[in-house]
């Protein structure tokens, strides 16, 4: 394979080299940091008074964990390490799991961002010749301007199209000649049921890649859009509080992200023990931003469970591959005691071929017990009004599941095209659950 750099000198950098790059770059973060009002006490209270506390990259232990907590406690300027004249644009989390959080950047910092996107966008092997429609929403999500930027400094084309409405999506794209798309891998499923409701053919089109991130999918779900839409999928990760995408990026080898080390310093921790865990083990990604100054966040607790490869990758690059993210933390279920987290319903249902492109995971209280009911579309060659195959259908994914989570959920089959989509990313799960 032709591996293309978009800063080759840095994407290949030695790991010492890469090392020391980071030291110097978390001493000035460091520094950052001590100008705001929040990382002014917690610094302190650690005993970090200056960049010069920070020795070596294994001191970064000694600066205390950030929690999404205490970002919205520190809202709406305790984070900020600049005059506020100096702040150019915010953004905001999309707010998955509650109140959002507001991160500031400075003119500086939406170019080094810019850049990081660029770098990923361009690993995947795209170029000016390209023509990218940005399905994803715009806004103070971070998604939208995020690869809106980076992509026209690749020099790409860039449609501003937005989520929604897929008849104008497929016009754009025979129009444009749209070859790459960013979107949710559920909206990237949508499009696709969209295309063949409307007609629309594959040979009309001229895509060639998709983006897609913002929420866990699964290796099967990437296959599946994949061999449906005749297209490259490449996993994109990212968080507003880290800048949003940018973060870590597949290469061409798709196999793992590359998280961008001299702009993130990445660790993996025990959740329950907060240390470290051992190589290539799974555990919550801990990250620090290098390459921010407006906003700088130390050791954010991202609740994203992942695990690092140990190997090289075949493409060069130094910096660190994760593993696709699972879930995270905080959305694991548990359903009668056993713990579960939506990620391995997906994986065993998006593996089914009968299985249409959309899903829903219901979990409710029944009498003392919590019951579980998994609600998918039927693929396109499945009629609705047909019982017997629709029975041996559900049968086999009752006992698949069961096979796999050791809970035998309840069923429910519905005509492809029924279930609710979200523009922004997917909810796919309905806890009813009286909260204690
Ligand atoms: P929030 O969802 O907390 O409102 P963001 O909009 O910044 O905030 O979303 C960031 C989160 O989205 C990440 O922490 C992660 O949980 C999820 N996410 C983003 N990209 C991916 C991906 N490629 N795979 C899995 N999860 C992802
Ligand atoms: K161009
Ligand atoms: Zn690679």
């Amino acid at each position: 394979m032709n591996f293309q750099y978009w800063n080759r000198r840095m994407e290949t950098l030695p790991r010492d080299e890469l090392e020391d790059y980071q030291l110097e770059a978390l001493r000035v973060m460091v520094e950052r940091a001590l100008r705001t009002p929040f990382y002014s006490r917690e610094l302190q209270k650690a005993g970090i008074t200056g960049g010069a506390s920070i020795k070596s990259l294994d001191d970064i232990r000694r600066i205390p964990f950030t929690t999404k907590h205490e970002l919205r406690e520190a809202y709406p300027y305790g984070m900020l390490s600049i005059p506020k004249e100096d702040i150019v644009r915010l953004h905001a989390s999309s707010g998955t799991t509650g109140v959002p959080t507001t991160i500031y950047l400075s003119g500086e910092d939406i170019k080094r961002w810019t850049s990081f996107v660029a770098r990923s966008i361009y690993a995947t092997g795209c170029d000016k010749t390209d023509v990218f429609q940005n399905m994803i929403t715009y806004g103070l999500f971070t998604g939208g301007l995020g690869f809106h930027y980076g992509a026209e400094e690749v020099g790409m084309l860039v449609i501003p199209s937005g989520p929604g409405n897929t008849a104008k999506q497929f016009q754009f794209m025979k129009d444009f000649g749209t070859t790459v798309l960013h979107a949710t891998p559920s909206f990237l499923l949508h499009v696709e049921s969209k295309m063949r409701e409307e007609g629309v053919r594959r040979e009309e089109l001229r895509l060639k890649r998709a983006f897609a991130g913002a929420e866990p999918y699964s290796e099967d779900t990437r296959k599946r859009i994949e061999e449906l839409l005749a297209i490259d999928v490449f996993n994109s990760y990212g968080l507003s509080e880290m800048n949003g995408p940018g973060v870590a990026f597949e290469c061409q080898a798709k196999n793992g992200l590359h998280i961008w080390e001299d702009g993130y310093i990445a660790e993996i921790v025990n959740p329950d023990t907060l240390e470290p865990v051992a190589e290539g083990e799974s555990g919550e990604l801990v990250l620090t931003i290098l390459c921010r100054e407006a906003t700088p966040i130390l050791r954010y607790r991202t609740r994203d469970l992942t695990s690092f490869y140990t190997e090289p990758c075949s493409c060069g690059r130094t910096h660190r591959r994760l593993r696709r993210i699972t879930g995270r933390s905080d959305d694991m279920l548990i359903i009668n005691g056993v713990n579960l987290f939506p990620s391995q319903i997906e994986e065993v249902i998006m593996a089914i071929k009968e299985v249409g492109n959309n899903y829903l995971i219901q979990v409710e209280k029944e009498g003392a017990l919590d019951r579980l009911t998994v609600k998918t579309e039927v693929g396109p060659d499945i009629f609705m009004d047909d019982a017997r195959p629709l029975n041996a259908l559900k049968e086999k994914i009752r006992r698949t599941l069961q096979a796999t989570i050791s809970i035998s959920p309840r069923v429910e089959l519905h005509e492809s095209g029924t279930l609710p989509v979200s523009e922004g990313k997917a909810k796919r799960v309905i806890d009813t659950r009286p909260k204690d």
